[in-house]
């Protein structure tokens, strides 16, 4: 039987397990990258594993979201990574120079390899034929000192391309159609392999932008095989040497399949709160709007800002619509400047931002009260514009730009005839603000810089036999990780310091749960299915962790939330029978008995409702191991010392 892409790339990685659908495995990291955002607390847990030097072929420091500098806090991050990369061997890519994922797929992804990425849309690397998989920071701190990551071994899903897309029609039309037929919980423990004709006509920076938003379906990645276009683009990025020809077997077997005709797709558009809630542009065409947002790391490559620079060029942007461009990488930024494109955005009123992740995750530009705004990016949860009362879109660069010319949502083949937009046979590589690592011998010289805002990490005890507590809160389906602990502007600068970022966990939900779940001593959360989608941030676990929140139980978990509940001590759970998330009320108290977890069922007591509830997990014995230690750092530390 012929083996799909991800069969063979995850086989040469493999060191624990079978590539049995379901089951453990354990694959060795190549690549590691890490945000500002996520990548403090993945260094205070890497420091505190006591290695000396990151253990992967290549580790790089991202510095792309917290850049809005309000105050000292952002910036002595900065230097704290800045230090923390030179005293323990990583590539440091500085504030400015773009967006991780951009930067990552320019300069360093590769086909063949693996990465794993402190942010959920890692799988941007997939463009290039890597496996790339978002996780939480301590399971990149453990990949940086030579553990293997877990995972369950993905069932694979062809996504067969044929055709060819149309004027107007863009990548960002593509994986929204995905996430039209199968939701925002479709791809949950699957990778979507892409092939079939149509991916020919589909350049790197496309295909970066379909697999970076493939994490929106609940994916663990999504991969496009290396071929001639692949080496095109890593040719034009002076990294020809670089390539390896990568393709699925003739007779792949695929566990599921998705065709699409890109002939026949349209403009589309995901509406308010949720990627997932996709209709045509048609639908809903002549939408008033507030702003538009254009960049992201789903779109904001060259190819994306030339397309939008093409239409708005000696033009001028509606009166009552603001518009954000915000480039993915310096690359980007020089080439527009080098080209004049940068002078026709400028003109038409486009408000012009650092090449940073910025309005995507509300630092800064948040739009005005009930605003209707517009973006090209990969989210649109209640409150994470930094506006709660805001409802955003999620388009196409080509969308946008029309619909900024119009101030209402229009379907952009009304624009007439497609901008000629020709894309440079080189791209201007200039990696000048990406610092190299320093010899063994000078990183010894090193001294970690650390500001007053970067607080020790909270060390978390074994679990108990048996967790008592009420239910602190009673959540739907679809909850993310922007519920749990929200970023923005005021909040995100606080990522290094727990004790300040958990009184602002459920805020959005439910302001009064940081001192509720503080005055009981902590407790338990009861959700609906698809729990902690979204953002890989572990201080959605680690911040309730401080709380004192003991289990979740839910009736189905995103898979990297899940992963980082397990890594700092708290216990996740799932209803046998879904039907007993009715009898549940908030308030009620539980008990919960967990001598019984090897069997991978456990019983809930509902002391209130005086009822037994029987719940079930997927946690390997490993995983076991980790949460009666208190986590997976303690467990680390034992086999590091
Ligand atoms: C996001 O898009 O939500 C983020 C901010 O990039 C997160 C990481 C974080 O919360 O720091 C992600 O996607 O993992
Ligand atoms: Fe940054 Fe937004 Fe991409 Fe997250 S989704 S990495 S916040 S640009």
């Amino acid at each position: 039987m012929g083996k799909t892409l991800t069969e063979k790339v995850l086989e040469q990685h493999l060191v624990e397990g079978k590539l049995e659908k379901g089951t453990d495995i354990a694959i060795k990291i190549d690549q590691t990258l890490t945000q500002d955002a996520t990548g403090t607390m993945a260094y205070l847990q890497f420091e505190a594993i006591g290695i000396d030097r990151v253990q992967t072929e290549l580790s790089v420091s991202y510095v792309d979201h917290n850049t809005l500098q309000t105050d000292f806090k952002n910036p002595d991050d900065h230097r704290y990574l800045q230090s923390i990369a030179a005293k323990y061997g990583l590539y440091f890519s500085r504030p400015g120079n773009g967006i991780c994922h951009q930067v990552h797929l320019e300069r360093f992804a590769r086909p063949g390899k693996t990465l794993l990425g402190s942010d959920s849309h890692t799988p941007t690397g997939g463009g290039v034929g890597s496996i790339a998989i978002g996780a939480g920071g301590l399971d990149v701190a453990a990949a940086m000192a030579g553990e293997a990551f877990r995972l369950k071994m993905p069932k694979v899903v062809n996504v067969y391309l044929t055709g060819k897309l149309p004027d107007f029609v863009s990548a960002k039309d593509v994986i929204l159609e995905i996430l039209r037929r199968i939701g925002v919980k479709g791809a949950v423990n699957k990778v979507l392999e892409y092939t079939g004709p149509g991916i020919k006509t589909l350049t790197v920076p496309e295909r970066g932008t379909i697999t970076n938003m493939g994490t929106e379906t609940g994916a663990t990645t999504s991969i496009f095989p290396s071929d001639e276009i692949t080496k095109e683009f890593l040719e034009a990025q002076e990294r020809g040497d670089q390539w390896i020809l990568l393709e699925p077997d003739n007779d792949a077997e695929y566990d599921e399949k998705i065709e699409i005709n890109l002939s026949e797709l349209e403009p589309l558009v995901a509406t308010p709160h949720s990627p997932g809630n996709v209709k045509t542009v048609k639908e809903i065409e002549g939408l008033k709007i507030d702003q538009v947002c254009i960049g992201s790391c789903t779109n904001s490559s060259l190819r994306d800002l030339k397309a939008v620079a093409g239409i708005l060029k000696g033009k001028t942007i509606d009166e009552s619509t603001v518009l954000t461009v915000s480039a993915g990488s310096r690359q980007v930024v020089e080439h527009m400047i080098h080209s004049g494109e940068m002078l026709d955005l400028l003109k038409a009123g486009a408000r012009i931002l650092e090449n940073a992740c910025g309005p995507c995750i509300g630092m800064g530009l948040a739009p005005k009260s009930d605003a209707i705004t517009l973006r090209t990016f990969n989210r649109n949860f209640l409150g994470r514009s930094g506006t709660r009362s805001a409802q955003a879109y999620l388009v196409s660069p080509e969308t946008a730009a029309v619909s900024a010319l119009t101030g209402k949502l229009t379907d952009p083949r009304s624009f007439g005839k497609l901008p000629k937009s020709e894309m440079p046979e080189k791209f201007i590589v200039n990696d000048n603000m990406i610092i190299p690592p320093l010899s063994i011998e000078e990183a010894k010289n090193v001294d970690i810089v650390r500001g007053p805002n970067i607080k020790p990490l909270p060390e978390f005890g074994p679990l108990p036999d048996n967790l008592e507590g009420e239910v602190l809160l009673k959540v739907e389906d679809d909850i993310t990780t922007d519920h749990i602990m929200p970023a923005g502007a005021q909040i995100l600068p606080l990522r290094s310091n727990i004790p300040e970022i958990s009184k602002f966990v459920f805020n959005v939900v439910d302001e009064s749960f940081h001192d509720r779940s503080l005055e009981k001593g902590g407790g338990f959360i009861v959700g609906g299915d698809n729990y902690g989608q979204g953002s890989s941030r572990e201080h959605a676990a680690i911040a309730p962790k401080y709380l004192g929140l003991k289990a979740v139980i839910v009736k189905s978990f995103a898979r990297i939330h899940l992963a980082n509940l397990v890594n700092f001590g708290i216990v996740p759970l799932t209803f046998e029978n879904k039907e007993d998330y009715n009898s549940i009320d908030q308030g009620d108290k539980f008990e919960v008995d967990l001598t019984t977890l090897q069997t991978g069922k456990v019983t809930l007591k509902n002391l209130t409702k005086n009822v037994e509830i029987s719940l079930l997990h997927s946690l390997s014995e490993t995983e076991i191991e980790e949460l009666k230690t208190g986590g997976k750092l303690p467990h680390i530390k034992q086999k590091h010392t």
